[in-house]
């Protein structure tokens, strides 16, 4: 697998790490210009007529400007620093690692190629212990591409206006963030390291069993030794087999928030690799959550409970620095999932950072991760085909280990008007997701009753998105209940698997009131989500697994006259304060928490 090995990083005994977050010096190109321009690889800084500026690091690009050339820029943009590395380093590897570039990016260091890679929202690496020098000042510069194409993921496609500038057009509604959007890091590992783990989880009764499966790279003249710890780091286990099954007694099983007093607990897996006199060789902590995930045709099971979802869609969005990473603002946010009693939601339309599906594992919440097919039109095509299913592959590779993951999700809303090529399409899309892993339930996300011939008999959990009262029947409360149940047994009669809504809701400006309730204002939007928990209501006892408002938070989209600043379905601001639904949404949440 191209990203195998793509473990977070993490410092360790044996491992050292530099951040390259920061302000980096920024100038953008003109859409014809190729990477092979050598131009830029020069300290640009001292190139005359280029434009620098500066640029943060994480962050998208777009908004931090006050023109258009940033903000609507299309193609390559350059970013570069310099760094040190410690003359220390040099007895080891040294890696680069970027855990996110939006949408392709090829980065050289001291002017030579040091990796290149496409795909938003998911990491890479490489191996530069051969391009830096020690002890002494590199420079590293990246070429940012954000073209999407009819075979990137998610697609996209360049239309030239009348004034000869390109414009991207998109087929999804959010918008088009791009730039090093996720930390950037330099760390370190020995020569023979501990590239990957798997790990997957069981229990019976009061026993827990941890199986794991460590990949080393270099020489195997080391010894193992692999300890499972506790939160309070009481060593639980251990094993000296590189690929075992750890048994825990008395087991603390990862529950999800709310299910147990203390949801979300967390063991270590501490792997270390000792050489022959015995001294500490290499050592990487892994948190692991001992939970089991089963299904069937009417329900899903967290630990052989069955679960109900009640949570959200969300977007990686706030203004300002678009969707680079930014630790307040996904602590705000992780403080309202609390607050707000949901248990779950969806990484719509893409893998999120890290960082907030480490808060997700801690928390209990579990996720439907979805890959950043959003809106797929040119099904059928090879090209697209590898691509789609690549980004599954890296969205894998970096999260198999994560208890909050307990469904993937293979994209939202595909929209090909070919039935034959949808079909063959997501056959080889799901058999690809059920082959990298068996032990999680997979679904793509629907609307308008296009499951068939979308996938929908090779997934194992139905989710469509559901917009009446919005953009069907729009105004018409009283048709809600009726239009929801009916489109829900209907999909029931279908497929006979659990079925859940992943979207309803409807556009709201915070602050406009009217009555009797009209579109856009926050009576309506609380009138027409009451609507919905009724239906929600009426289809609970048969196979209806979960609820997911759209969206979490008011968000940034292309410029549309159904637009105003951006989608305003949010229960939360963009600057994530409560509209009146949020105040509903959370008397419902918790009221269903207690009864479960
Ligand atoms: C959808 C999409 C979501 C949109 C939403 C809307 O069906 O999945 O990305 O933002 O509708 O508000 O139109």
């Amino acid at each position: 697998f191209a990203n195998a090995g793509i473990l977070y990083p993490r410092v360790s005994e044996t491992r050292e790490q530099i951040s390259l977050d920061g302000l980096w010096n920024f100038a953008t190109s003109s859409p014809t210009q190729k990477h092979d321009s050598t131009w830029y690889l020069r300290n640009f800084r001292a190139v005359d007529g280029l434009e620098v500026d500066l640029m943060a690091v994480p962050s998208s690009y777009n908004d931090i400007g006050t023109g258009f050339e940033i903000r609507d820029h299309v193609g390559l943009v350059w970013y570069q620093r310099d760094f040190v590395v410690p003359k220390s380093w040099q007895s080891g590897k040294v890696w680069i690692r970027f855990s996110s570039v939006c949408y392709s990016a090829t980065a050289w260091i001291n002017g030579e190629e040091a990796v290149s890679h496409s795909i938003g929202h998911l990491p890479f690496q490489a191996d530069v212990t051969s391009l830096v020098v020690y002890g002494a000042r590199n420079t590293i510069t990246v070429a940012v591409d954000n073209i999407l194409t009819n075979s990137t993921i998610p697609e996209g496609y360049i239309e030239e206006l009348n004034s000869g500038r390109q414009k991207q057009q998109v087929t999804f509604d959010f918008f088009n963030y791009a730039g090093i959007d996720r930390p950037v890091v330099l760390y370190t590992t020995p020569s023979t390291y501990i590239n990957d783990v798997t790990v997957t989880t069981d229990f019976d009764g009061t026993n827990g069993f941890v199986s794991y499966d460590v990949f080393l790279v270099g020489s195997d003249a080391v010894t193992a030794r692999v300890s499972l710890l506790d939160k309070e780091g009481n060593e639980v286990a251990v094993d000296t087999l590189l690929n075992s099954t750890l048994f825990v007694q008395n087991v603390n099983l990862w529950w999800p928030y709310l299910m147990d007093p203390s949801p979300g607990y967390l063991y270590t897996l501490q792997i270390q690799l000792l050489d022959s006199s015995g001294e500490l060789w290499d050592k990487y902590s892994q948190p692991v959550g001992i939970r089991t995930i089963s299904w069937n045709e009417n329900t899903l099971q967290i630990n052989n409970k069955p679960v109900y979802l009640r949570g959200f869609g969300r977007h990686e969005d706030s203004a300002i620095r678009g969707k680079g990473l930014d630790l307040p603002l996904i602590l705000r946010d992780h403080n309202l999932i609390k607050w707000i009693g949901a248990n779950a939601y969806r990484t719509s339309h893409y893998p999120y950072a890290e960082e907030i599906m480490d808060l997700a594992d801690q928390l209990g919440i579990m996720i439907i991760n979805e890959c950043p097919a959003v809106g797929l039109i040119h099904l059928g095509t090879p090209e697209l085909l590898e691509n789609h299913k690549q980004s599954l592959t890296e969205m894998y590779n970096r999260d198999k280990n994560r208890p909050s993951v307990i469904m993937w999700s293979a994209g939202n809303e595909p929209a090909s008007s070919d039935p034959q090529a949808t079909d063959d399409h997501f056959r080889e899309v799901f058999a690809h997701i059920h082959d990298l892993d068996p032990t999680r339930p997979v679904t793509v996300i629907n609307f308008n009753g296009r499951h068939d011939n979308q996938g929908g008999e090779y997934i194992d959990v139905i989710g469509f998105n559901f917009y009446t009262g919005w953009y069907q029947d729009t105004g018409e409360l009283d048709v809600v209940v009726t239009n929801l149940v009916a489109e829900g047994q209907r999909l029931r009669g279908i497929y006979n698997k659990p079925v859940m809504v992943t979207e309803y809701g409807s556009d709201t400006q915070e602050g406009l009131h009217i009555l009797p309730s009209f579109v856009w204002t926050e009576e309506y939007q609380n009138e027409l989500i009451s609507k919905f928990f009724q239906g929600f209501d009426q289809m609970r006892d048969d196979g209806f697994i979960g609820e997911m408002i759209w969206c979490f938070a008011d968000f940034k989209t292309d410029q549309s006259v159904n637009r105003v600043g951006g989608n305003k379905k949010g229960i939360f601001t963009r600057d994530r304060e409560p509209k009146a639904s949020a105040h509903l949404l959370r008397k419902r949440y918790w009221a269903l928490a207690e009864v479960l």
